[in-house]
């Protein structure tokens, strides 16, 4: 435990983390429990962190609710009942209010507390966050866990704010109801969100108009109510459901309600109705159990033009007009370089009177104007815009934050031409400061809870392991991030993730720039490299005893 004296009046603790969704609830049960004195902020007046922002109709999880938990606790996990394979998100938050009250986090939590900076003090080892309304927070750790998916993207289209009717962006929706009925409804995006929106949308807008750039491959989630019998025998066997999602790469296991381990052999290595009937069963299944099935999936384009053309057709299938399959069906990119989608009746939805899609390939959003879009010549007169354009996905929350280091050197800079980490973690010469789900780690690819779980737990023995050195700081040699920075990208080269323009890489916001922004090797890999680190004595961390030293140890500064 550490115990920091305060000079002046401002707050002072062991740590502060910002961010109250799935990784700072859990670091916060963490730290209160190892006895440090603790505070978490978040800039919402609510916990849950992005599922708190994003409570569009429709929005739910796609990863089975019981796997989309936590597993610190098997109390928790046998006295929580879902109601539904795939929890919704007002479902979601309620969960997350339990485990707050459960385990008495409210009471270390300062909601509606937005961070605009935090600065190292070399001399005392500490940080210091100031609010946007000027307060100053201290503490010797500081835990960004600030989400991967949850500053929004700021629309790049013509004319953005012209618009005299209602606009809404799915990742900040309004609390309260958002009346739907009887309006028109201009929705630009075509990514999950969208895809969990247009259907819910459509049952009560007079109608609904998608203004699409990429079709995406989405797969029926196939939710339903939890049923009694499933909820018992998942309950029963809860232990070794989370020791395969461990031991997996995606973090998840479950195949229509049936924990299978990931095929770990070739797409080519069977024969074609072999595959075909896995790829059916796994389609019947639903949700994003494709994931888990054949391993060159992301690094053989043989491979995956086997399940691209699956998908495809399955796809071409749902939709009546053949001319609008076309337009659905993807077809610029291999399946699995972006983020598969799972949807409730997205594409079938297409086929009702009042809805209908704009291709913006044939036809580009020309602007935005006071009554509507226009595109390809023609004003679509609207009531409501709906943005669901996406995030500045792992790295934009972090970088919202002027996070200074040593030396007062700004992450901002550091990460100018793509960010540098050391397991997705830390960086150097920004000491005691930790990024759950930050770029480098496995989290915006494999299920976040588990990943968030695995950070939050080595972040703990990271902070045992300093305290039992007596060291003031810890972070990473600049020879170990620049290994681990090369060693992702390379992973990356492996594969075929660089044949869309995803938020993988960071291109979908203009301007940001080009680079892998998460380790393509999966959970399980992710883990065996952190055991093997820390077998051999935190390879690749330095813990530094001094406070008042300016100078940067040389170890840090080596590269
Ligand atoms: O965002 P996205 P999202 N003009 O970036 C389009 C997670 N998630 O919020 O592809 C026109 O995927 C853009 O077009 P393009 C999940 O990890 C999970 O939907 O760039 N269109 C795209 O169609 C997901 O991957 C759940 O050509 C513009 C869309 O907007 C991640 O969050 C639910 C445009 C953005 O899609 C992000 O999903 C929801 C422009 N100027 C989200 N700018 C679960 O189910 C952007 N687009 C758990």
């Amino acid at each position: 435990m550490v115990n920091i004296a305060s000079s002046d009046e401002d707050a002072a603790f062991d740590m502060v983390i910002v961010g109250a969704g799935v990784a700072g609830l859990y670091m916060l049960h963490r730290a209160k429990e190892a006895g440090l004195s603790v505070r978490l902020v978040d800039a919402a007046d609510g916990i849950g962190g992005t599922w708190f922002w994003n409570r569009y109709p429709g929005a739910r999880v796609d990863i089975e609710s019981f796997e989309y938990s936590y597993s610190f606790s098997s109390e928790l996990e046998q006295e929580w009942r879902w109601t539904e394979r795939y929890a919704s998100q007002p479902e979601l938050l309620r969960y997350f209010d339990h485990v707050a009250h459960r385990f008495g986090l409210y009471e270390h939590i300062r909601l509606g507390t937005r961070i605009d900076a935090a600065t190292f003090d070399e001399s005392r080892a500490r940080w210091t966050l100031v609010t946007h309304s000027g307060e100053r927070l201290h503490a010797r750790y500081c835990v960004m866990a600030t989400g991967c998916l949850s500053a929004p993207k700021v629309p790049d289209v013509p004319g953005y704010g012209s618009f005299a009717g209602e606009t809404h962006f799915t990742s900040r929706w309004p609390a309260g109801t958002v009346d739907l009925a009887g309006k028109r409804i201009g929705v630009i995006g075509t990514g999950s969100s969208a895809i969990q929106f247009i259907p819910v949308a459509a049952q009560s807008a007079a109608h609904v108009t998608v203004f699409q750039r990429t079709p995406n491959y989405s797969i029926p989630l196939r939710n339903r109510p939890m049923d009694a019998e499933y909820e018992q025998q998942m309950k029963a066997n809860y232990a070794e459901l989370r020791r395969m999602e461990w031991q997996s790469p995606g973090g998840f296991v479950c195949v229509g309600g049936e924990p299978r381990q990931p095929l770990r052999i070739s797409a080519l290595s069977v024969t074609p109705e072999e595959r075909l009937r896995e790829y059916e069963a796994r389609w019947a299944a639903g949700g994003l159990c494709f994931y888990t099935s054949y391993n060159d999936l992301l690094t053989n384009k043989e491979a995956n033009d086997t399940l691209t053309a699956f998908v495809r057709a399955k796809i071409r299938e749902k939709i009546d007009d053949p001319v609008l399959a076309d337009k659905l069906t993807p077809s610029g990119h291999p399946i699995l370089t972006k983020r598969l989608c799972a949807d409730s009746g997205y594409f079938e939805t297409f086929n009702r009177d009042n809805v209908s899609l704009i291709d913006l390939k044939e036809t580009p959003i020309e602007s935005i104007t006071r009554n509507g879009i226009v595109a390809g010549g023609r004003e679509i007169e609207l009531d409501m815009i709906v943005f669901a354009t996406g995030f500045d996905a792992v790295t934009g929350a972090l970088l919202n934050v002027d996070i200074r280091g040593r030396h007062g050197e700004s992450l901002r800079s550091a990460w100018k031409s793509g960010p540098h980490t050391y397991l997705g973690l830390m960086s150097a010469a920004f000491p005691n400061l930790f990024n759950i789900a930050g770029p480098g780690s496995t989290a915006s690819l494999s299920s976040a809870v588990p990943c968030d779980e695995h950070q939050v737990d080595l972040v703990m023995k990271l902070i045992e392991r300093a305290g039992h050195d007596d060291a003031a700081t810890v972070e990473p040699t600049r020879a170990a991030q620049e290994a681990w920075t090369a060693r992702i990208q390379a992973i990356a080269e492996k594969t075929l993730i660089h044949q869309s323009n995803s938020w993988y890489v960071g291109a979908n916001v203009p301007g940001k720039p080009r680079a892998v922004l998460l380790d393509l090797e999966g959970f399980d890999s992710y883990i065996a490299v952190c055991d093997g680190i820390i077998e051999r004595d935190y390879e690749g961390f330095l813990f530094n005893r001094a406070t008042a030293d300016h100078t940067l140890p040389e170890s840090v500064a080596e590269v």
